[in-house]
């Protein structure tokens, strides 16, 4: 965990813990139950030579430990659906090297064992981001719950498009030619997170007192990083806040903005730049196709 994180009481912990950590699971028949030694990981498709691999394998290692946050497509503006956690794995795009992709192949197939499937863009994977076959979180290997024995991590992407739990097959295709789960339903092929912030601290219709007030939250564009968190009152100017450290362009920040604030009732607004500069757009869209946005709003009394 960087220095100087989690200093203003109110704000989501920067590291999430695992019983914290949000859970989106499409199998009704429970959480699937994967013996290590009945595992393996097929990869193959458009591919020069295929591969399986055994979890022995995946522990050999080289392993990776990354800290990456994993965000949901149906997240709501200020929703919880988020979470930044310590990662162990192997590294996905040496895995691909070793299977050598075909030219046409511009995309990657995981099933699980319980028939979900993911669809994610080969060219991220290969693009040196820390894309993980992952088989231990936050120091202990996977819960069921979260994919054991091995699910993908990979930054950047929403996770019904890359993060695939109990992976045991990872099919090098094409966008024009496969389907999976989700966008079989009609949510997006492609599926980038878009740069999102959130106000944790204070609470919707909080009454706090006049004076200086710590607003603060956290903002997040894996991949990108965030380089500007920007607050305003009452649809005013748009304020910079203070950002705390972040470990990489993968994690997310937490910010504060210390308001002097007047008696009465205001509506607070907060807005990320993401590292290539780009201003998180204030147009607001349900979940529903390929992510929301808008500006997390808050409404709150001074007295
Ligand atoms: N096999 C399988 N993998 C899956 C899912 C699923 O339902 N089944 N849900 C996906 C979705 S929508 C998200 S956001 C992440 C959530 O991972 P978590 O449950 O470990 O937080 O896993 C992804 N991987
Ligand atoms: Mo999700």
């Amino acid at each position: 965990m960087p220095a100087g994180v989690d200093a203003v009481p109110g704000t989501t912990p920067w590291a999430t813990s695992t019983a914290d950590l949000y859970r989106v699971d499409t199998a009704f028949l429970g959480v699937p139950d994967v013996r290590v030694q009945d595992w393996s990981l097929r990869v193959h498709g458009m591919v020069g030579r295929e591969l399986e691999l055994r979890y022995e394998d995946l522990l050999a290692g080289p392993l990776l430990e990354r800290w990456i946050t994993l965000t949901c497509v149906s997240n709501q503006v200020g929703g919880e659906l988020a979470g930044n956690v310590r990662w162990l794995g192997v590294a996905l795009a040496d895995v691909l090297r070793r299977v050598v992709p075909d030219a046409g192949a511009d995309a990657l197939l995981a099933r699980s064992t319980d028939g979900f499937t993911t669809l994610t863009p080969l060219a991220d994977v290969l693009d040196g981001r820390d894309a993980l076959l992952a088989v231990g979180m936050n120091g202990e290997p996977l819960p069921r719950e979260h994919g054991f024995p091995v699910r993908m991590v990979v930054p950047g992407i929403y996770g019904f498009a890359s993060a695939c739990k109990w992976v045991t097959e990872i099919e090098v295709t094409r966008f024009d030619s496969a389907r999976a789960y989700w966008t079989d339903r009609g949510w997006a092929r492609r599926a980038p997170v878009k740069t999102a912030s959130r106000i944790d601290t204070p609470r919707s219709f909080a009454r706090v007192p006049a004076g200086v007030v710590p607003v603060a939250g956290v903002a997040w564009a894996q991949h990108r990083g965030i380089r500007a968190v920007e607050v305003r009152v009452d649809g005013g100017g748009w304020q910079r806040a203070e950002l705390l450290p972040a470990v990489s362009v993968d994690t997310w920040c937490q910010w504060v903005w210390r308001w002097d604030a007047a008696p009465g009732q205001h509506t607070l607004q907060v807005r990320a730049v993401d590292g290539t500069g780009a201003v998180q757009t204030g147009e607001v869209a349900e979940p529903f196709p390929d992510g929301a946005s808008g500006y997390d709003t808050l409404v709150l009394t001074v007295v």
